[in-house]
């Protein structure tokens, strides 16, 4: 017996239940884990605080659900299939065995290092199924893992560090992507000068890229693991956690200030995770299934490793980026593992198409029986490309919407058992309760309308706070409306009541699917020491979903053009790659109100090229600054 739902009817059915009896339903689905010890009570809740409670009283560990309770059917079943960067290299397959006995040893590695439940761990690694295994032996003991991506720079990594006060951090030499390498150890040295709660650093050999090794402080992952041969490869028997004790830690932007540790806890999380993989991509005993997504972020976190792995699920993951060695390697990819299941980003598959079809038109692409999208808004052509060149018109498409704080998918179709059409997430899951808010806090009723979306009821993966600053949570998801989660995103119900995300009404901006707050990039430009003030919008890119334009304002003790660079690196250095601006445009003012409030709504059209209205402008306190500021944007196209 299997909580998947394979038909519309069924869905419509278990909807239902989850509406009436929302206690009852989750129930039966967790009944479909191991627990070493059952829940009392499935939930417990208020918005207010917030305080919510799922599978109280329940006792067991995640990995035992991904791994150990699959060993005696599954055993010799690939649980990890590892692609590297470069495809002359041998790809790797760990079964779920092989996956365990790795797990295990690494755990206690962690251990060996003064790793105890509840303790911190930031992991910084490339895409190799180390990361992974890393990550399941934080589980595994109970120690609670901040997985930070690899384009984050140190001042990131220390941030995130600091915050959760991390004990251990786990790295490499070095990461491969495309034709760089990323020099990761060395990274995290220079976050290290800022960090006292370190003590201790694991470094995989990946690249054998040069490295400075501290002595007592740093070790390798190598040697680590020799250790523990030598000890015979004692077995490290899961820790037994409470549901809702902390699982990770995972920082995303929000539209102010500095990232936010996003709090998951076990019982919840897993039921979730497991319970969405395995009706949204509709998984079949021997289907592959690839994520293309990151483990540094929250796609990579919820189905890389936890939901396809409780599932029994082989998951594909690969190192690489999509255009290397050229732009048909997911192709090569699906066709030499045979993948059935792809689960990608609108912005890769933009990119693929803008290089054109003789990438794609020479694969077999045969395997392909689902598609799925996460990250941003899909446009109606690379939908329709994605759907044609990729899935052959007869793989349905699931555009996921969700969110980090989500931990699971909310709205998405059901692949071959929902409709779908371009461009709408559609439906959402047995569970989860979406509606549309107005302005005034009211919520709006009927079909064919647009508003703020949030989320009547808790579902069992959603955040339970964050990290060291609960009153952050209430105040940025749970106080706009009353009793609801607030997503931030803004949505169109259509006439037949299909939900369209239509992207974010804050200051979050989504570039390549990257959650970058405003204010983030702000602050950072701001630290050069030429800047006086600056302005962050995004505007419609063809790639990217959105691109980052800045309007600054400098003095320049360089030319433009070597102010416009340095102010790059400074953004580079202090966030990262991914949040450098598209476009700087150097200006004297920025529109400002009486009260000192920058009108973003000016700045914004102005970047999407839109000056022919600007709407109520007579709260400005000098209009001539707007003139400017066109004038200047037309001077730089
Ligand atoms: C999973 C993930 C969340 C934000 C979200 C929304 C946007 C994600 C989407 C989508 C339209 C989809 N988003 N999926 N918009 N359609 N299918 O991406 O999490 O990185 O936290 O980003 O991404 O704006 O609020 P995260």
């Amino acid at each position: 017996m299997s909580f998947q739902i394979n038909t519309f009817e069924a869905y419509q059915e278990a909807y239902q239940k989850s509406l009436e009896d929302p206690k009852a339903f989750w129930g039966e689905i967790a009944e479909h884990f191991f627990w070493k010890r059952k829940w009392s009570n499935v939930l417990e809740y208020n918005f207010k605080d917030p305080d919510i409670r799922w599978f109280e009283g329940g006792k067991l560990n995640i990995t035992e659900n991904c791994l150990d309770r699959h060993i005696y059917n599954l055993g010799d079943k690939p649980a990890i299939i590892w692609e590297p960067n470069d495809p002359q290299e041998a790809h790797r397959v760990l079964t779920y065995k092989q996956l365990l006995a790795k797990v295990e040893q690494f755990a206690v590695v962690l251990k060996n290092n003064n790793i105890r439940k509840g303790d911190r761990v930031c992991i910084y690694l490339p895409m190799v199924p180390e990361l992974v295994i890393a990550t399941l032996a934080c589980a595994r003991i109970g120690a609670i893992h901040s997985v930070v991506f690899g384009g984050f720079s140190a001042t990131s990594i220390a941030d995130r560090i600091n915050d959760a006060e991390c004990k251990l951090v786990i790295t490499s030499d070095g990461g491969f992507r495309g034709n760089k390498v990323l020099e990761l150890k060395n990274i995290v040295d220079d976050a290290l000068v800022q960090c006292k709660s370190v003590e201790r650093v694991i470094v995989l050999t990946r690249s054998r890229t040069p490295v400075s090794m501290i002595k007592g402080r740093d070790v390798w992952w190598e040697d680590e693991i020799k250790n523990v041969e030598t000890q015979g490869n004692p077995a490290c028997p899961a820790e037994e956690m409470d549901s809702e004790d902390p699982l990770f830690i995972l920082y995303t932007s929000g539209s102010t200030g500095t990232p936010k540790g996003v709090v998951h806890t076990t019982a919840g999380y897993m039921v979730y995770t497991g319970y969405t993989f395995s009706n949204v991509f509709q998984y079949q005993p021997n289907e592959v299934y690839f994520c293309t997504a990151d483990i540094g972020w929250i796609t990579g976190h919820s189905y890389i490793v936890y939901g396809p792995l409780s599932q029994g699920a082989t998951s594909l993951m690969f190192e690489g980026i999509p255009t290397y060695p050229d732009a048909g390697r997911f192709w090569d990819i699906v066709e030499k593992h045979k993948v059935n299941i792809l689960y990608t980003a609108p912005t890769a598959i933009r990119s693929l198409m803008a290089f054109g079809d003789e990438y794609v038109d020479n694969k077999d692409l045969s395997s392909i029986k689902k598609l799925g999208s996460v990250g941003e808004p899909i446009n109606e052509e690379a939908w329709h490309w994605f759907s044609e060149k990729i899935g052959k018109g007869n793989a349905p498409i699931a555009d996921t919407w969700w969110q980090t704080e989500n931990g699971g998918i909310l709205i998405a179709p059901m692949a071959g058992v929902s409709p779908t059409i371009p461009g709408y997430a559609m439906l959402p899951l047995p569970g989860v309760q979406p509606c549309l808010m107005d302005e005034n806090g009211k919520e709006i009723e009927g079909n064919d309308v647009t508003g703020n979306l949030c989320i009547k009821f808790p579902w069992p993966g959603m955040l339970r706070t964050t990290w060291g600053d609960h009153e952050r949570c209430q105040k940025t998801y749970f106080s706009t409306y009353e009793n609801m989660y607030f997503t931030g995103d803004g949505c169109y119900r259509s006439k037949e009541g299909y939900y369209r995300i239509t992207g974010r009404v804050d200051d979050v901006l989504n570039v390549s699917g990257h959650r970058i707050g405003t204010a983030e990039v702000e602050n950072a430009i701001n630290m050069h020491s030429d800047v006086v003030e600056s302005a962050v919008v995004g505007y419609p890119h063809p790639v990217k979903g959105q691109g980052i334009y800045a309007y600054v304002i400098a003095n320049h003790h360089r030319d433009e053009e070597g102010t416009k660079q340095d102010i790059l690196k400074t953004v580079t250095r202090l966030i990262g790659a991914i949040a450098k601006p598209d476009i700087i445009q150097f200006v004297s003012d920025l529109p400002k109100t009486r009260s000192g409030k920058i009108m973003r709504r000016i700045l914004r059209k102005i970047a999407e090229g839109d000056t022919s209205s600007f709407g109520d402008t007579s709260t400005l306190l000098d209009p001539s600054v707007v003139e400017k500021i066109v004038e200047g944007a037309e001077a730089q196209k």
